[in-house]
């Protein structure tokens, strides 16, 4: 991009920074260091529940227009040097409407912002009830964001309360004190976010300045980093603020073990606000009926006959959640306070074998896709009408899982997994880490402070039945065994439910994470990026593939990604590279050895990718990457009636419901 400007040669600012105005940019190794440290004590602190109506709980969503300004001066500092966040933004320069949630990038028809790096603002002035601002010290506000990309600092009426590292996953921040006592004036928001990368962050990136004169303008720079899809930026979910009592649930951590005719679920609850408490906690089926009762902040609920959670196509009820609804009661300043919780659970098992993936003790195929929060206009930014779409579509396919490459998608997006049975691979932001600093140890750190943020968002969903900590770093590289060995044993000591792995495209007998990983993940591109054109090399390169892996780890194995680009609407016969019939016969081939290998131990295949998604210009992407089975525009290639068709005949092939289709005929 040509920039005005000279670029944010250090985009991050430190806390101090933020809090002094933001006048001076970090330099140093030293400042990114503690950045770290920062953010690792953040992610441990407290827990994060995904904000709820209660009895005790109220909310306000602040989604709609939010005033907005790409800061293009020199640096991207000014806003920080005129201190924006003191005044309205309308009155520090011009401001256009930017809706949230959404992607800025596409919403204007300027160019330089759609290819923007630095800093923008975003504001909105939002009245709050009154009961929620009288001097009342029992009553906790609460302003919580389900994620901004990549690096937030908020303030309310001028006053910092938030700093965030990190896109894709939510943060929040305290409020009550700052919003005292003012009735009936509007409360101002004020959110500064930049989406420059750097090696440390998670995906890296990096700033590289076009010096030379004679082929760039003054003050070029470009962004570069190593992953398949479009750097999108904003306000990419949900805003809301939430109250509860000043003596709070703050966490809940649910566990379920199932043998016979019996379930327990184990639970963990953990309040805030006051050590004089008790809590009672009762399990009702979709039904109302209370199933289970218990006491206290830690225990076990037992559940006869328990209705199970499935995955959708292995049972006819797929998706069973219960509600597990917590009760606080507790003295505070002299008052009784109750706070209340529901959370809902799903009671499964997910067990891994040398040559299975077990769910409630059943062998579990992933028939399924992989997905990017990707659309037109909104870019990155939830949508209600196309989040039921890709589920529906989902459906309709047959599939009964995806992986939520390449980072950690919304909240709502996994309740409706939580909801319908279709299980996900949980994926951080992990993608494209090829270099060796970004194996060090501040990336290191920062990888694992990113673990504990999706783990403690993420721990109670049945559909999550596996972490993926990162998707094709460069494992080949020696310091990757010291890297994943560590991220790897973290998260499993974060949640030893659940396996966890990484996708890999290294050669099996060069990965150093490998040994680490629980399934084997892996992509491949036969006949696509490697002998392109040559269809018939799949079933030699795709067999010796599985057999090389599986002789070296005896572990299951997933093809997490395999495709072709198809550009809908050319034909060719015989099929040619990117029309539908080559992107169709690909698969077939591909299949054709999955088909063999299905009965020993592959345990899965997620074709790359659901639908066509927008990437970085380049000579190998036309308006993007065409890989999808469907269109951006959600409509199916040639491609998707292949794996319809497949995906319901494994499922008929598996299913303990003999017809299955008949249970599921709605959705065909
Ligand atoms: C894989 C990446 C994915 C890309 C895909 C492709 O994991 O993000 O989009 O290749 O090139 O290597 O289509």
């Amino acid at each position: 991009m040509a920039a005005a400007a000279p670029a944010p040669r250090a985009a991050l600012p430190t806390r101090k920074m933020a809090a002094a105005g933001g006048r001076c940019w970090p330099r140093g190794r030293g400042a990114v260091l503690l950045l770290l440290l920062a953010a690792a004590a953040r992610a441990a602190a407290g827990g994060l529940l995904y904000p709820r109506e209660t009895p005790s709980r109220e909310l306000k969503e602040l989604g709609g227009l939010w005033s907005f300004r790409a800061d293009f001066s020199a640096g991207r500092a000014a806003g920080f040097a005129q201190r924006w966040f003191q005044r309205p933004l309308r009155q520090t320069g011009p401001v256009i409407d930017m809706p949230v949630p959404a992607s800025f990038n596409d919403i204007t028809q300027d160019p330089n912002l759609e290819n923007y790096i630095g800093w923008v603002w975003y504001e909105k002035e939002v009245l709050l009830p009154r009961r929620w601002l009288q001097d009342d010290l029992n009553t906790r506000v609460v302003l919580r964001f389900g994620s901004a990309h990549y690096y937030s600092i908020v303030w309310v009426n001028g006053v910092q309360v938030a700093e965030h590292e990190g896109g894709h996953l939510p943060f929040e921040a305290d409020i009550s004190s700052v919003i005292q006592g003012s009735p009936g004036t509007p409360c101002r928001i004020t959110v500064a976010i930049n989406n420059t990368l750097t090696p440390h962050t998670l995906p890296p990136g990096s700033i590289q300045f076009m010096n030379d004169a004679s082929r760039y303008p003054k003050n070029y720079f470009v962004q570069n980093f190593k992953f398949d899809f479009f750097n999108y930026a904003g306000i990419h979910r949900p805003v809301v603020v939430y109250t509860t009592p000043s003596v709070y649930i703050d966490d809940i951590t649910v566990t379920t073990t199932s043998s016979e005719n019996v379930a327990m679920v184990q639970y963990q609850v953990s309040v805030v606000g006051s050590a004089l408490y008790s809590l009672s906690l009762s399990l009702r089926d979709q039904e109302g009926k209370v199933v289970a009762t218990g006491e206290g902040p830690a225990g076990e609920l037992k559940v006869l006959d328990p209705n199970l959670w499935w995955p959708y196509l292995m049972h006819e009820n797929p998706g069973y959640r219960y509600s597990l609804e917590v009760k606080l009661q507790a003295q505070a300043s002299g008052a009784q306070l109750e706070d209340v919780y529901v959370l809902p659970v799903g009671i499964r098992t997910v067990h891994v074998t040398s040559t299975q993936f077990l769910i409630n003790g059943k062998p579990f195929y992933f028939h399924g896709v992989n997905k990017h929060e990707d659309a037109d206009i909104r870019g990155k930014g939830l949508d209600w009408p196309l989040v039921v779409k890709d589920f529906n579509l989902l459906r309709w396919l047959g599939a009964n899982s995806f992986r939520t490459s390449h980072y950690p998608y919304a909240e709502e997006i996994m309740d409706l997994c939580d909801a319908y049975g279709i299980v996900v691979i949980d994926e951080c932001p992990g993608v494209g880490i090829k270099t060796a600093e970004s194996f060090g140890n501040k990336s290191l750190q920062h990888h694992l402070a990113v673990m504990e943020e999706l783990v403690r968002r993420d721990k109670n969903r049945p559909s999550v039945v596996m972490w993926s900590v990162a998707n094709e770093p460069a494992s080949q590289l020696p310091p990757a065994a010291y890297y994943f060995k560590t991220v790897i044993a973290h998260t499993k000591a974060l949640d030893p439910s659940r396996p966890v792995t990484f996708v890999t495209d290294v050669n099996y007998a060069l990965d150093h994470g490998a040994p680490y990983v629980d399934v084997i993940c892996v992509n491949s591109y036969f006949s696509w990026y490697h002998d392109p054109g040559h269809l018939e090399v799949i079933p030699v390169q795709l067999m010796t593939q599985f057999e090389n892996w599986y002789k070296t780890y005896q572990k299951p194995i997933i093809q997490s990604e395999y495709g072709a680009d198809s550009i809908p609407g050319l034909h060719s016969d015989p099929p040619l590279m990117f029309s539908e019939e080559y992107q169709k016969a690909l698969l077939r081939e591909y299949h054709s050895v999955f088909d063999k290998k299905r009965k020993e131990y592959v345990i899965g295949e997620l074709i790359w990718n659901f639908a066509d998604f927008m990437t970085n210009q380049g000579t190998t992407r036309v308006l993007g990457n065409k890989k999808g089975i469907f269109t951006r525009q959600r409509q199916p290639k040639s491609a998707a009636f292949v794996l319809k068709e497949r995906y319901w005949k494994i499922a008929n092939e598996s299913s303990c419901l003999p017809p299955i289709t008949k249970s599921y005929s709605h959705f065909l």
